[in-house]
């Protein structure tokens, strides 16, 4: 029987793709995961549906027959994080390229059907214009930007030379349950739940101007599911976003209204190697791989609260 892979499906969205395949029939579900940023917890309840392979990319004999015959590989597995990425660059670079590669080779030596690869905004850096468009020369102001771009390429080149189908899909500032809050490079809106629910001011790094569009997971897992079975997409990249754009300051002021607090945040120097605005055009992803998003920035921030309050 054939099957999917979810690389790096111990983590915050890989988890959520296994959950979607799941919900959406999928009979095995091969997870590939080497537990340094991701948490078998994250698979709590569906742990017994699926396949848990404690392996990591950076080694392509371990995770080669795995792969081998996969119908679809969702390929979440990286080190993510701008900070990170400068402070520390070979470990990312190690596993956003050479393991994309190793991921990439997996795939076509074992004839796997497709790979749908977790791409991200940051390629587009600071553009002139906004939002931003597929057709658009990338800049990428740091490594972890830089290495996502080459993982792109790569897909690409192993579409046109090899014939393997590989899409990407530019995601724009994912967020939701189970995003971890707890490291120095957790994405902002986890980072801002865990101080509100405690009554804590968080710190702004810049003068919180800056914007992003930030998607639900949910809406990034029904896109991954659609990029698996869409036709004539091999080779492609589509922005993955919601077409909106928050300022970090509007995202702080709506937690201090779910929660009713008034709770100033501090501010800091800005980040190195941060954009300034990030909003996704979505009319080819729109038109190609029927994405449909569905979650408002409230709708989202409610739930995503109401799981954090959980914990
Ligand atoms: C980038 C990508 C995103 C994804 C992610 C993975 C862009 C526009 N987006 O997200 O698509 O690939 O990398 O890591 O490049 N901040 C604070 N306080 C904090 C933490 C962050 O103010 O405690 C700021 C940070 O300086 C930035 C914004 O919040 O301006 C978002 O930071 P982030 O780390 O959540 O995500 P970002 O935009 O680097």
């Amino acid at each position: 029987m054939s099957h999917y892979v979810v690389t790096g499906g111990a983590g915050f969205i890989g988890s959520a793709i296994v959950r979607g395949l799941l919900r959406d029939g999928a009979r095995r579900v091969v997870v590939i995961d080497n537990l340094l940023t991701g948490h078998e917890s994250n698979l709590e309840e569906v742990r017994a549906c699926v396949e848990f392979e404690r392996a990591d990319i950076r080694e392509y004999e371990a995770i080669a027959p795995l792969i081998r015959g996969a119908a679809v590989v969702f390929h979440e597995a990286a080190i993510p994080s701008v900070p990170r990425s400068i402070d520390d660059p070979a470990p990312s670079h190690e596993v956003n390229i050479d393991g994309t590669f190793n991921v990439l080779r997996a795939a076509r030596e074992g004839q796997a059907g497709r790979v749908v690869y977790a791409a991200s905004s940051s390629a587009y850096g600071d553009t002139e214009v906004l939002p931003k468009v597929e057709s658009m020369a990338p800049r990428p102001k740091s490594p972890y930007a830089l290495q996502k771009l080459v993982g792109e390429y790569y897909c690409n080149v192993f579409s046109g030379v090899y014939g393997l189908e590989a899409v990407a899909l530019r995601y724009f500032n994912v967020y939701g349950p189970r995003q971890d809050p707890t490291s120095p490079y957790s994405g902002v809106l986890s980072v801002f739940m865990k101080a509100i629910l405690e009554r804590r001011s968080p710190t702004i790094f810049g003068d919180g101007e800056q914007s992003r569009d930030f998607t639900f997971v949910e809406d990034v897992v029904e896109l991954n599911l659609r990029a698996a079975r869409a036709k004539n997409v091999s080779g492609k990249v589509y922005n993955g976003g919601n077409g909106g754009r928050i300022t970090l300051n509007e995202a702080w002021a709506l937690l201090q209204r779910f929660e009713d607090v008034e709770i100033r945040a501090k501010y800091a120097a800005p980040r190195p190697g941060d954009v300034r605005h990030s909003q996704a055009d979505t009319a080819a992803a729109v038109r190609d791989l029927g994405h449909d998003p569905r979650f408002s920035f409230e709708e989202g921030m409610r739930r995503t609260l109401e799981w954090y309050r959980g914990q």
